[in-house]
């Protein structure tokens, strides 16, 4: 191996590596322009990305047919002890997996140019910063992670001749015998991918995809799974949150975090353009949050990432304007429709339906086409600098400090537009119980309620009943500087299928009253599920839509929630005697106010002890 850095064991990782997958070149990535210029004229030139002439610098990818998502069934946390992963978890004992693995990994670069990539999550040199080397044999990677993430010869500075970093081993699992031609997206079969975590050693194995949260290690693996684990370890919080910035017309800011299952619009959310006269919105994440108690004690956030990777179908300048801002130049695309005048195209872009196109699978389109145009996954790499909302303070090393944590999912029907926990414990009881219509980008059959605990349940690293455990300690350690905690669904349908609520810029009003909220500013009424505002409450100033509708949406119909109480039982009696205690009077003190009982009676000593 030519090329060596000053950091002994990295230089030994690589050879290691080497070793194993035997590829035929080695490129250490610097992170610099020029290597990005470099890397896309390649696969231009081998027909793997097309240039988009009316985007500057963009360029649109195809993946294979098979290769369009996170595949969570593929998805392993590994300990030497199952319970460790807990329920909610792929499981496999580390021994068997590495030696499935590494019989895999064995040569599996022959042919390809192997790249290392030292990144940083969060800005190189932030207190909260923690940097990985990702090796792969993808130039797709690389560029997507040269998006995503800070890359290159400032993280090698920042790591020194010893400083830590999380190995993520990638390979797309597709070697090439000499003179064999490659594929246009090349992966290994399903039964074949394998995305593996090993905690314990702070290590990620990603065998068979080159797709997004499967191979774009800093991301999903890294920022999340092992970052969860981490954070456990050192008493702060990684979480699959955007984070927001909103600012009222005295100037004053809020920090808002919120937790949404994949496809929910949380990309949609940070981004938001408020519609009440007078307020502000600025981005400074769009999926994940770290959060720390800060030196005032209270919980700050960085966003960990550099880029957004955003699902491109549904989103128009109605939807979320500035992510349409966002995607003006230097993005890429994947599996979106090419149309004839070299522009990206999805289903419900603003730009209406081209008269023909070539859609995700390389195929003639038309609007006559049975199939979509672009795959219900398709993804937008962009860099967050490039956002047109975005906060001036997204990269403060220090985070920004949180007054609101919110939880929600996408319910047709049953919980209503907003709902205040009574307090911390509530909150986290709404988190751990938080549920979500399926959709395609979330893998399932669509339109099945799946319980995703605080929007984490694909991206915990370790037993789920001890990542409840840990919100419960984090309040505890907050005390009073504790954010506010609130869920919403902005997703639900009356009789005639008609949304209750406009969502989109309009969710500003919703937030209004978090803030006030907050400020202690603001009416609620107490409800057997926690404080809800009336429809008087809500800063409605000029919002065109039936009010009828809006009552609706805060309605609550306990019956219905009685009716959920059998799913909640059995979704927390999955973590068995692990749960923490406060989980169970949480459920206890639910079920007692569902039947119209006072919430504080002897009943709760019955139970047993908090841990
Ligand atoms: O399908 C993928 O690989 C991407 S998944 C993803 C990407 C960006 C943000 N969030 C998600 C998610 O699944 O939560
Ligand atoms: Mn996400």
């Amino acid at each position: 191996m030519a090329y060596t850095v000053a950091h002994q064991t990295l230089n030994e990782w690589v050879q290691e590596v080497v070793d194993l997958c035997q590829p035929d070149a080695v490129h250490w990535c610097d992170g610099t322009v020029k290597e990005y210029d470099r890397l896309m004229a390649k696969m231009v030139a081998a027909g793997k990305a097309t240039p988009l002439a009316k985007r500057p610098n963009s360029f649109l990818f195809r993946s294979s047919l098979s290769d369009v998502a996170r595949v969570e069934e593929h998805t392993y946390i590994s300990y030497p002890d199952q319970e460790q992963a807990g329920p909610t978890n792929n499981w496999i004992e580390p021994k068997r997996l590495k030696k499935t693995m590494l019989d895999l990994y064995q040569g599996c670069m022959r042919g390809r140019t192997m790249y290392v990539i030292p990144f940083s999550m969060g800005a190189v040199g932030s207190p909260m910063a923690k940097i990985g080397v990702e090796i792969t044999d993808s130039a797709y990677v690389v560029c997507n992670m040269h998006i995503m993430t800070r890359v290159g010869t400032p993280v090698i500075k920042a790591l020194g001749t010893e400083g830590e970093f999380i190995r993520c081993l990638h390979s797309v699992g597709a070697p090439l015998q000499p003179g064999e031609k490659d594929a246009i997206w090349p992966c290994a079969t399903m039964e074949n991918k394998y995305i593996s975590h090993f905690p314990d050693e702070n290590l990620v194995w990603s065998y068979g995809s080159g797709y997004g949260g499967n191979a774009l290690l800093g991301k999903k693996c890294l920022a999340l799974r092992i970052a969860s684990v981490m954070a456990r370890r050192e008493g702060w919080m990684a979480e699959h949150m955007l984070i927001l910035r909103l600012i009222n017309p005295q100037g004053e800011r809020y920090h808002i975090c919120g937790a949404f299952p994949s496809a929910c619009g949380k990309t949609n959310l940070s981004m938001l353009l408020p519609t009440i006269p007078g307020w502000r919105a600025e981005c400074i994440g769009d999926d994940i949050a770290w959060l720390r108690i800060g030196p005032d004690g209270r919980l700050y956030a960085i966003n960990p990432e550099a880029g957004f990777f955003g699902v491109a179908p549904g989103t128009s300048n109605e939807s979320n304007p500035a992510a349409m801002g966002t995607l003006k130049e230097n993005c890429i695309f994947t599996n979106c429709a090419l149309t004839d005048n070299g522009d990206v195209w999805w289903e419900k872009h603003d730009n209406p339906a081209p008269a023909h196109a070539i859609d995700w699978r390389g195929q003639d389109w038309t609007p006559d086409s049975r199939q979509p145009a672009a795959h219900p996954n398709a993804r937008f790499t962009a860099p967050a600098a490039q956002c047109p909302v975005i906060s001036p303070d997204w990269e403060d090393p220090e985070g920004v400090p949180i007054d609101i944590l919110i939880f929600g999912g996408r319910r047709t029907c049953v919980q209503p537009l907003i709902v205040e926990a009574l307090d911390w414990d509530h909150g986290v009881f709404l988190g751990a119980t938080a549920a979500s219509e399926t959709t395609a980008a979330n893998i399932g059959h669509v339109g099945n309620l799946r319980r995703d605990p605080f929007a984490m349940k694909p991206f915990c690293g370790y037993n789920m009943a001890d990542y409840f455990a840990h919100w419960f300690t984090m309040g505890d350690r907050l005390g009073d500087k504790r954010p506010h905690v609130f869920y919403v669904n902005w997703f639900q349908k009356n009789a005639d299928g008609k949304w209750l609520w406009p969502g989109f810029g309009d969710n500003s009003r919703v937030l209004k009253w978090m803030c006030e909220r907050v400020d202690g500013n603001a009416d609620a009424q107490e409800t057997p599920i926690g404080y809800m505002p009336s429809i008087d409450d809500l800063d409605l100033t000029g919002l065109d839509w039936p009010m009828d509708r809006i009552v609706e949406s805060l309605a609550i119909d306990v019956k219905a929630f009685r009716a959920e109480i059998a799913d909640i039982e059995q979704h927390l009696a999955q973590f068995g005697d692990r749960l923490p205690g406060r989980m169970i009077k949480q459920l206890q003190a639910y079920k007692r106010r569902l039947d119209g009982q006072p919430a504080q009676t002897a009943a709760s000593k019955s139970l047993h002890t908090a841990r």
